[in-house]
């Protein structure tokens, strides 16, 4: 391949990841598994709901997502068939006075088995969150196609306990392991 021809196909692939991505988390979330397919990946530590952070609310009056420790993990599950490739994702902070809480060291990771994680972006001194501040991180290329995303925080900012007022997930569509697409007009008998 000549390097003018190179030039040309990375140009198209990187206008095609413009101007195709989009922000793929829901944002009407009202619990943890409302509405389908979608499902908060949290543990017991959970205090205000996990899906505060896919509820489209950022205000300082809105509730965010708090869980019972400086450190620990939450996530979501796109469902059954439903895998993307992340490029970016954001954080939102809701109120500078709980700025304590919301992480500051953390790994981004995307499953399809749950039982394992592939690490796709590793982030550390995140801190003086202000209010309705968001903040957006961006992979170096974006990822294969995931069902599950989280966020693994070993530190926050101080607090005992930790917060996220709201996420985004940026990507593009993807083919989940093991399925391919079948021809609209291939009929299984
Ligand atoms: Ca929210």
């Amino acid at each position: 391949m000549t390097k003018r021809l190179a030039a040309i196909v990375w140009g198209s692939a990187f206008w095609v990841l413009w101007a195709f991505q989009s922000d793929f988390a829901p944002h009407n979330m009202t619990s943890d598994t409302a509405p389908p397919p979608y499902v908060m990946l949290v543990d017991s530590g959970e205090y205000f709901p996990a899906y505060h952070m896919f509820d489209g609310l950022t205000g300082v009056s809105d509730t965010p997502f708090v869980y019972l420790s400086p450190s620990g993990t939450v996530g979501i599950d796109l469902g059954a068939g439903n895998c993307k490739s992340l490029y970016s994702y954001s954080l939102t902070n809701n109120d500078a006075a709980y700025a304590v809480r919301v992480p500051k060291d953390w790994t981004f990771q995307g499953s399809n088995t749950l039982s394992g994680w592939t690490t796709l972006d590793t982030v550390t001194g995140q801190t003086a969150w202000g209010t309705g501040e968001n903040r957006s991180f961006t992979l170096s290329i974006p990822s294969a196609a995931f069902r599950y995303f989280r966020i693994n925080w070993s530190a926050n900012n101080g607090g005992g306990e930790s917060q996220i007022a709201e996420m985004t997930l940026v990507g593009l569509p993807g083919t989940c392991p093991g399925l391919f697409p079948l021809p609209n007009s291939l009929v299984v008998q």
